[in-house]
């Protein structure tokens, strides 16, 4: 196919995925990664990789005018954990970033953009439990309010100056080629990893903490999926509520002993609890299936079968 992209974070948990899955279908040479550090065998050495700074327009332009990029999925951010560290570089990290991005677009010198939100932009006063679309959002972390104020700036720039931008709030994403680092849904990934190597996990969060989730093949294939979307069709381009399963520390904890029955947690909550207490159970995805046919199809059950299998390998 005639596209060429550029991935900017293509290191991290969900960036090293969606590169490899996307060089398999549009082509290794015309999908760059980049990221501020190398990534994995299979990443750097399957197609172009440049070092690239997300924060830096001009190495950006410089890369996207090299290789005549047309898409970018910008994945380069700070979670929530680590925000809550480094207020400031996380918001010049998650809100330069996307203006870099955004303005490529004003000025036509790329044609599509993909840009992750998250269930981050909800905070304690929004309804719980199947969140709407469209509710009282108020975040109250310093990541979901980079991620809310991004939204905010996608819708605008795609109503005023025409921008074709696309936008997911991912739920915590449970993945076992490249972990997660600084996200206070990272629990579910470390967990697995826990349960294999040491028969026990001392989890951050309590034992009923539930949290809206997703397996990373189900993330990636929505990814793809809105990006595949007629235009026409997308009704939110602010960003969609992306919804799969919703499970606590101790139902993850219970399916992984129906695989390994001598598997034991316990509960130690620090201070991600309360950034985890101020986001949705669950979540209403009704207009990401309405409008580009959106269906998960990973339950918690297969997820721990296919995360304790390739974790093993
Ligand atoms: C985090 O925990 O910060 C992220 C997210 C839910 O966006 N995984």
């Amino acid at each position: 196919m005639d596209k060429s992209i550029l991935i900017l974070g293509a290191c991290g948990q969900i960036g090293t995925e969606l590169t490899m899955v996307l060089r398999q279908k549009y082509g290794n040479d015309v999908v760059v990664a980049s990221d501020i550090r190398e990534g994995s065998g299979p990443l750097m050495e399957s197609g172009p990789f440049e070092l690239l700074d997300a924060t830096n327009y001009e190495a950006i332009e410089d890369v996207v005018m090299h290789y005549e990029i047309q898409e970018v999925y910008l994945m380069a951010a700070m979670l929530s954990a680590t925000a809550e560290k480094f207020p400031m570089r996380a918001w010049n990290l998650n809100m330069n970033s996307l203006f870099n991005i955004l303005n490529l677009g004003k000025d036509k010198k790329i044609d599509k953009i993909f840009w992750p939100s998250s269930i981050a932009v909800f905070g304690p006063n929004t309804p719980k439990e199947h969140t709407p679309q469209h509710t009282l959002m108020e975040p109250s972390t310093v990541y979901g309010i980079s991620k809310q104020s991004g939204e905010r700036w996608c819708e605008y720039y795609s109503k005023k100056f025409g921008v074709d931008v696309r936008s997911l709030r991912y739920p915590g994403l449970i993945s076992w080629k490249t972990s997660p680092g600084g996200g206070t849904t990272d629990y579910a990934v470390e967990i697995y990893h826990k349960a294999l190597e040491e028969k026990a996990y001392n989890c951050f969060l309590s034992e009923g903490t539930k949290l809206p989730m997703m397996y990373m093949d189900d993330a990636i294939r929505a990814t793809i999926s809105l990006m595949d979307a007629n235009a026409g069709n997308l009704t939110v381009r602010s960003s969609y509520n992306l919804g799969a399963i919703s499970c606590t520390p101790s139902e993850i904890a219970q399916s992984i002993t129906s695989h390994i029955p001598d598997f034991e947690i316990s509960y130690e909550p620090d201070f991600r609890q309360q950034i985890a207490d101020s986001w949705p159970s669950s979540i209403d995805d009704s207009m990401a299936r309405e409008d580009w046919g959106w269906k998960p199809t990973f339950d918690l059950n297969r997820i721990t079968s296919e995360m304790l299998e390739n974790l093993k390998k």
